[in-house]
């Protein structure tokens, strides 16, 4: 309760101070409209000053923000979120094995849909099929996101695809890149891995508990900061703009782009993301490998059916339904 309390209090400041536009504002100001004591106020800012903020004080003045932390955490995230559902719940951590792991426990302990887990570094951070996602401190969005829909198991995979369009237009929206999909989750800027999405479900066999959305996105690494093995393969959006990105705001347009699409899909269905999906994919129409775990099939990539599942020919004229594979594009 009162960690709660304190949460609040801190969101009002920080509102405050955003109202305020780099001006300064008196602490008896912020006393009043935080209903709190000039010495809690001075306390609040001690800890905002130990978060990295730089707070100017200056007698009959007040206080000013000269500078924000470059930092990802729950205020930096709430401040100024638009969304209703998205992201009204943050659980930050500053490390944690992974935010998957961390999702799946609060999502068995009943955490409300819209949840966020975000933190500043992975150190067991995964891919799909228990591969390693590299997760470095400072650099990245590292984030699982708890959904409750009310849709049979059979269509989560669907959900995968909503994300990966939310990311994608969220990174067009702050970058002005311009990134695309390669099904089912890579989201990739001039060939390489810069997003990847791995999604898991709690589920009975015939209703979804509750499906966790995990993100990661490579946000402001150099070239030098990926480990050799993944070096050819992956990017981050600095490295492809030429410079540093917000993190924070890059999640609150995320969470604002999937709270849209979320609602409309619940809404309408899958059509209308299928089509945004499309305009963003670039192995439809192509010659793929597709390496399942049952084995390696060639051809011609058809498109994804009304479920999100890839729909490949063969050079026989075989079509084959693709439910979870890698993919190579073979021509462009
Ligand atoms: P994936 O299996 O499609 O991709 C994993 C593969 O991608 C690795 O085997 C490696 O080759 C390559 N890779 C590893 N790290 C990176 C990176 N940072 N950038 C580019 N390529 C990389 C993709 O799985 C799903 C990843 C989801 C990650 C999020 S982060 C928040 C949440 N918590 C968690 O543990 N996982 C998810």
């Amino acid at each position: 309760m009162a960690s709660s309390l304190q949460s609040e209090i801190r969101k009002k400041l920080l509102e405050l101070f955003s109202k305020a536009n780099g001006e300064f504002i008196s602490g008896q100001k912020i006393s009043e409209q935080l209903g709190c004591s000039r010495t809690a106020v001075w306390k609040h800012i001690e800890d905002l000053r130990k978060e990295g903020y730089e707070v100017n004080a200056v007698r009959k003045a007040g206080y000013q923000i000269t500078s924000k932390p470059d930092k990802i955490s729950s205020n930096e995230i709430q401040l100024g979120l638009q969304t209703k559902i998205l992201g009204r719940s943050i659980v930050f951590e500053e490390v944690v094995s992974s935010t998957q792991k961390l999702a799946h426990k609060l999502a068995y302990d009943g955490a409300e849909e819209g949840t966020i887990i975000v933190t500043e570094q992975q150190t067991e951070g995964r891919g799909r099929l228990d591969r390693k996602w590299f997760s470095p401190k400072y650099t990245g969005i590292w984030m699982s996101l708890i959904l409750r829909p009310n849709i049979p198991p059979t269509s989560a995979p669907q959900l995968t695809l909503l994300a990966a369009v939310a990311v994608a237009q969220a990174i067009q929206e702050v970058t002005g890149l311009e990134p695309d999909i390669k099904w089912p989750n890579d989201i990739l800027l001039s060939g390489k891995k810069v997003v990847g999405i791995l999604t898991e479900l709690q589920a009975e066999s015939d209703r979804i508990n509750s499906v966790i959305i995990g993100i990661g996105i490579n946000v402001n690494q150099s070239k030098l900061d990926f480990p050799e093995e993944i070096n050819g393969v992956a990017t981050s959006l600095s490295i492809a703009k030429g410079e540093k990105v917000n993190r924070s705001y890059l999640v609150q347009i995320l969470l604002l782009k999937l709270e849209h699409l979320y609602l409309t899909y619940l809404e309408n269905g899958f059509h209308a993301i299928k089509l945004l999906w499309e305009s963003y994919a670039i192995n439809i129409g192509e010659q793929i490998l597709a390496r399942t775990l049952h084995g390696t099939i060639k051809g011609r990539a058809l498109g994804i059916t009304d479920d999100g599942v890839l729909k490949l020919e063969t050079s026989d004229g075989e079509i084959h339904y693709i439910y979870s594979a890698d993919i190579e594009i073979l021509s462009k």
